[in-house]
């Protein structure tokens, strides 16, 4: 299924007069503020998050799964969905694969039919933390970190595959993440799964293309719940050093204990250049894989502070991010609640970009405490929404995404094209 330029126009056109008067009225504040809207417009036109083929179907990952109808059954269907996501709102550029799960049969027509949707290939995933049919060793007790030397080989080939499926496909990076460590005390000899991990890692950093990037994923706990090899920012950053400088740390919301300070991770990380990647979610206890926002938009917002400083004040030459959704869950139509996830990390990019810096920085050096809560809660509770409909308006966007996506009756037709039983593959 394809939307048609002509029917967001149509769709648009009665919404025009009330986002015009909205948007008039917060570009004067805006601007008397000091901010340039048109600057600021720009920059959310730019702003693009790559789509995770596992999130266009129903979640797998915790207990039961129940298909809400339509799902994608192979790639080129996941590919057609995220361009659906991006016609809607034009800032869903880019898809990241999934291998084995997403293996393109050929590689060419997979990147034309992309192309077609003004879609590009995001950073490419390995999978080392289940067993596939086809493999000769088993990764129940780890992968890159195995005690056992044929089973990190294995697990190191197979992450070299997948680069070389990136390529074909015009992909620029690899993100790895492992499910390595233990389950209980003893299991593991803590240093040298660590070393183990750390020859993994440049063995496969080895056969990264010059203009690739890599990106370590952390997470304190499970599947394993005593250890975790990579289990925070400063083992993951750690270990990027050990490679080399094209390998970075890449930071997942679900990713902490309860109360984490992210923002504060950030701030480091973008300080020494490390940082490489953000994945996106929500949770309330753990690595709960709800909509962005949903939970906690104060501390999106918080953490998007960091990041925009980070990117104004980058004298340490940290990358441009790549940036992800990485969620997964089982209530919601899945493209619905990517339409969510996508506004608020848009919403939370432009309320940080109208914090009025100067004056932070005046606050802080004054130690006015009370000033510089107050700045920064006078953007988050500035509505911004005016702003990210004419950034897509701009760009020939829908005025409201989520409303057309259900005019259309989207999910009835993809369910008339595919079946109401159809499960995503992979998950
Ligand atoms: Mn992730």
């Amino acid at each position: 299924m394809r939307i048609q330029q002509e029917t967001i126009h149509d769709f648009n056109d009665p919404l025009r007069r009330s986002h015009a008067e909205a948007f008039a009225y917060l570009k004067i504040q805006l601007e008397d503020q000091g901010h340039s809207t048109d600057s600021i417009l720009t920059k959310l036109m730019n702003f693009q998050v790559a789509i995770p083929s596992w999130a266009l179907g129903a979640g797998g990952t915790r207990f039961g799964r129940f298909s809400t109808g339509g799902e994608p059954g192979n790639l080129d269907q996941k590919i057609e969905d995220v361009g659906l996501l991006h016609a809607l709102t034009r800032s869903a550029g880019a898809i990241s694969l999934h291998i084995p799960w997403d293996i393109p049969e050929d590689s060419a027509s997979t990147r034309q039919l992309a192309e077609s949707f003004d879609l590009v290939f995001d950073a490419v995933n390995s999978n080392t933390f289940q067993d596939q049919h086809s493999q000769a060793l088993s990764y129940k007790f780890g992968s890159l970190a195995h005690s056992s030397q044929p089973e990190r080989q294995q697990a190191i080939d197979h992450n070299i595959e997948v680069i070389r499926y990136g390529k074909e496909l015009g992909s620029q990076s690899i993100t790895v993440w492992l499910a390595d460590g233990s389950s209980f005390p003893g299991q593991l000899n803590f240093r040298k799964a660590l070393e183990h991990t750390r020859e993994s890692l440049q063995s496969i950093y080895q056969h990264l293309p010059g203009d690739w990037k890599m990106y370590i994923e952390y997470k304190p706990y499970e599947p394993n719940f005593y250890s975790t090899v990579i289990q925070d920012w400063g083992t993951s950053f750690l270990l990027a050093n050990a490679c080399g400088p094209k390998a970075f740390t890449l930071v997942d919301l679900g990713h902490h204990l309860p109360n984490t300070n992210i923002e504060q991770i950030v701030a480091t990380l973008m300080w020494q250049g490390k940082l490489g990647g953000f994945h996106f979610n929500d949770s309330k206890y753990g690595d709960d894989d709800l909509t962005v926002g949903c939970i906690k938009p104060y501390q999106l917002f918080l953490i998007f502070n960091e990041l925009v400083y980070g990117m104004e004040n980058n004298r340490s030459g940290n990358p441009d991010l790549a940036w992800m959704i990485d969620a997964s869950h089982n209530l919601k139509d899945p493209l619905e609640d990517l339409l969510q996830s996508l506004e608020a990390i848009r919403l939370a990019f432009a309320q940080a970009m109208i914090v009025d810096r100067k004056a932070l920085e005046g606050a802080r050096q004054a130690n006015d405490v009370t000033m510089a809560q107050e700045i920064l809660q006078q953007a988050y509770r500035t509505d911004v929404r005016p702003l990210l409909r004419e950034a897509r308006l701009r760009s020939g966007a829908a005025l409201d995404p989520l409303q057309l996506y259900r005019k259309l009756n989207v999910r009835q037709q993809l369910i008339n094209d595919r079946g109401a039983t159809t499960v995503a593959t992979g998950l």
